[in-house]
């Protein structure tokens, strides 16, 4: 059985203690008092609840880190810091609103700029999905690998399309997805982003993409991808996938297919 490292633990335990009161809102969930951060984009008060035991708990265990998160709190801007947590305390806010069971906490560390630990938790699902640099991915004590799918016809692609008000334009997604929809078995679009690359590194889906995305939707996500053996790219070649939010990962088998399909992708 594998041993959890310490920097695992302490994120493992937060994203239970967050869990608890998530799992209580989201079973009444039409109570929720939720405002839009944009025309389509929701923060409720479980994301903020969540995000201030996150911040609590993961303060108490490394009080030198500093915080990237997804939601704006009043705490001083510690995001500068060269090790730091970069938290989403409720990736897929939209399927959480509807009282669709597929949203997740996400947790990476991060040290002078390299991804060093991440984690993702579905509370309703009680999977954990965790990695640790060189140490490898898990979901609980089982090994992760991603698939070994090399026809591109056999392989099931998830993504994030654009909604009212996100920062992705249509035209290039749609011509991204005309580029792999009739090449592949299919594409998914479930909504969080996290539990997307989650299920990427299981090997459940074989590839990912999508664009205009922030950080903490992605930074454990990367992680546990590349320990699990696959690779991740840039939807633009030469960008940062962590500092741009457009990425591409994938199997090893299929990513050069993939993205050349998509890199070459044309408006029109
Ligand atoms: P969020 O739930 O934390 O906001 C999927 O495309 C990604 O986009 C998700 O990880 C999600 O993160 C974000 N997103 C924001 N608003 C969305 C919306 N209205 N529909 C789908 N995804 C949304
Ligand atoms: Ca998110």
């Amino acid at each position: 059985m594998v041993m959890r490292p310490p920097l695992v633990n302490v994120m493992a335990r937060a994203a239970e203690k967050a869990a608890r009161g998530l799992k209580k809102d989201f079973g009444e969930v039409e109570h929720l008092q939720i405002s839009r951060k944009g025309p389509a984009d929701f923060v409720s008060t479980a994301d903020l609840q969540a995000q201030k035991i996150l911040r609590e708990e993961l303060s108490k265990a490394r009080p030198d880190f500093g915080f990237l998160m997804e939601e704006k709190d009043n705490a001083p801007d510690t995001s500068g810091k060269g090790e730091r947590w970069i938290v989403d305390p409720l990736d897929g806010t939209t399927n959480f609103l509807h009282g669709l069971p597929h949203w997740a906490i996400s947790i990476a560390a991060e040290r002078e700029g390299e991804l060093i630990a991440g984690l993702i938790y579905n509370p309703i699902s009680d999977e954990m999905f965790w990695a640790e640099k060189g140490i490898g991915a898990y979901c609980s004590n089982q090994r992760l690998r991603v698939s070994a799918r090399g026809d591109f016809a056999d392989c099931l692609i998830a993504t994030g399309m654009p909604f009212k008000g996100s920062s992705k334009p249509v035209a290039p997604f749609i011509a991204e997805l005309q580029a792999i929809m009739p090449h592949v078995a299919g594409v998914r679009r479930a909504g969080s982003a996290a539990l997307d690359l989650a299920y990427v590194a299981a090997g459940r889906y074989d590839g990912y993409w999508e664009s205009g995305l922030g950080p903490w939707d992605i930074a454990a996500g990367i992680l546990l991808v590349k320990e699990a053996g696959g690779f991740v790219a840039p939807l633009i070649a030469k960008q940062d996938p962590l500092k741009s939010g457009c990425l591409i990962a994938s199997n090893t088998a299929v990513h050069d297919k993939f993205v050349a399909a998509l890199r070459g992708a044309k408006v029109g």
